[in-house]
């Protein structure tokens, strides 16, 4: 054990951003945040309306604690400004473009200039570092290039770290497999349910993942539960790490796993990180679970003030056994977006999925479907079942239908429907996967 921590101490990018002492960082954290507050009220409209609307001058921050003080950022302000309107930089100081399509409308834009390249791919690197990954490795990124931010992001952070990168994208799954094996990939970075699915395809091509070299996986732009992780590890020969970011504040590379203790570590010189309570608004403390809130502190093309990512966690602060002192944030537990009222009962998709992981004969993919009849909500969850639980006997049907029923009543209270499917009915994914549908 001692052995192990000795080793996830030497694996550290940038031990002195990463292992400051906290009121250093505090004291660089807030020289950061009065440039960010001046440069956004100075550059960017939109922030100079919110901060007179609110009575408030960039003079106004003289600590970390008038954070508060300050309006949040939506979404919504990103898409209202579209594409350019909340670049802080001219045009011809950014140096590239990365965008978040989302479901409706058009996308959010956001801009980088080359610092702020230099940084992310810092940011990046640190996260890879953590996760375990040196330049011994060969990097197989099965992430989307092109506007998605994860498939650049890990790219240039891989290429820092001086891993071997193989830049395959995603899609093309029995391609994947077939580089994997022929270039003796030991690190997969992937969306987790990507990672699920071409395992899959793998066993239809007859090849057994024990025999690839894959050893570390680096899953992120959607969550990885701990029973997926439980999962892939099962399947694969590779230790499954845990990366958060989104485009609005960077891409990946704000928060990473280092495998010591649980949580991911925040990149708190780069970023400024809150919890608050998502109906009042309200700050709360260390360990008290609400929605992340992020300030950037070193962009230059797009900073961005207190954005409300939507993204359910919690903050500990306690230093880590590997060394750093900077903030980890839990798992996420969910959006606050994706968070379904079922006959006014809160239903996250991760409290569905750990009732699904817990129940032999089941498999991580399924659908949580909403209506609504004569004013009811009615919950329906698909759900495949093994191949080698698919059975035509309808009793044994009927039980698993019966065991993933109590489950879910006892963990939320309410009725669903849960209709068996056949295995490999339900549409995989490349990219993130899709969990409900709401027909409401
Ligand atoms: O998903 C950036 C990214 C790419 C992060 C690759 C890590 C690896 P967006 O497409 O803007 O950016 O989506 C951001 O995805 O607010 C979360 O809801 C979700 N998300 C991203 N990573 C995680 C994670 C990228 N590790 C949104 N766990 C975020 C849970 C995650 N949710």
């Amino acid at each position: 054990m001692e052995g192990w921590v000795d080793r996830v101490k030497s694996m550290i990018w940038d031990k002195q951003g990463e292992c400051k002492n906290r009121n250093e960082l505090r004291e660089i954290q807030l020289e950061r945040l009065k440039w960010t507050v001046d440069r956004a009220y100075h550059n960017v409209p939109y922030y100079k309306q919110a901060f007179d609307e609110d009575g408030i001058k960039p003079e106004d921050i003289q600590s970390l604690d008038d954070i508060v003080r300050l309006p949040f950022t939506a979404k919504t302000a990103l898409r209202d400004n579209y594409p350019y309107g909340m670049f802080a930089s001219p045009l011809r100081d950014i140096v590239r473009i990365h965008a978040s399509s989302g479901t409706t409308g058009k996308p959010i834009v956001v801009g980088y200039t080359r610092n702020d390249l230099e940084n992310w791919t810092n940011m990046v690197a640190r996260i890879i570092t953590m996760a375990g990954v040196t330049s011994e490795d060969v990097a197989q990124i099965c992430f989307g290039y092109g506007f998605f931010t994860g498939g650049f992001g890990l790219h240039y952070g891989m290429e820092r770290v001086g891993a071997t990168v193989v830049p395959a994208s995603s899609g093309n799954t029995q391609k994947q497999i077939m580089l994997m094996q022929d270039f003796k990939t030991t690190a997969l970075v992937a969306t987790p349910s990507y990672a699920l699915y071409m395992a899959e395809v793998a066993k239809s091509m007859g090849v057994d993942l024990k025999t690839l070299s894959v050893r570390v996986g680096l899953f992120g732009g959607e969550a990885c539960t701990d029973n997926m992780k439980r999962e892939i590890e099962k399947l694969w020969p590779m230790v499954a790490t845990d990366n958060y970011g989104l485009t609005e504040i960077m891409g990946p590379g704000v928060a990473g796993e280092c495998g010591a203790e649980p949580g991911m570590h925040i990149n708190e010189d780069h970023v400024f990180v809150e919890v608050i309570d998502p109906d009042t608004g309200e700050q709360l403390d260390y360990g008290q679970e609400g929605e992340l809130v992020l300030t950037t502190l070193t962009k230059e093309g797009i900073p961005i003030i207190r954005y409300r990512t939507r993204d359910i966690t919690t903050l500990n602060p306690e230093t880590c056994k590997c060394g750093r002192t900077t903030v980890r944030m839990a798992k996420t537990k969910g959006r606050t977006d994706d968070m379904l009222i079922i006959r006014g009962v809160n239903v996250f998709p991760s409290q569905v999925e750990a009732v699904l992981y817990n129940i032999e004969g089941v498999t991580p993919h399924y659908q949580i479907i909403v209506t609504r009849h004569n004013y009811l909500d009615q919950m329906e969850i698909q759900v495949e079942i093994r191949p080698e639980w698919f059975s035509d006997n309808y009793r044994d049907m009927i039980k698993i239908e019966e065991k993933i029923q109590k489950g879910l009543h006892k963990v939320l209270g309410i009725e669903a429907k849960i209709t068996l499917v056949a295995p490999g009915s339900i549409e995989r994914t490349t990219g993130k996967s899709k969990r409900v549908v709401d027909n409401r």
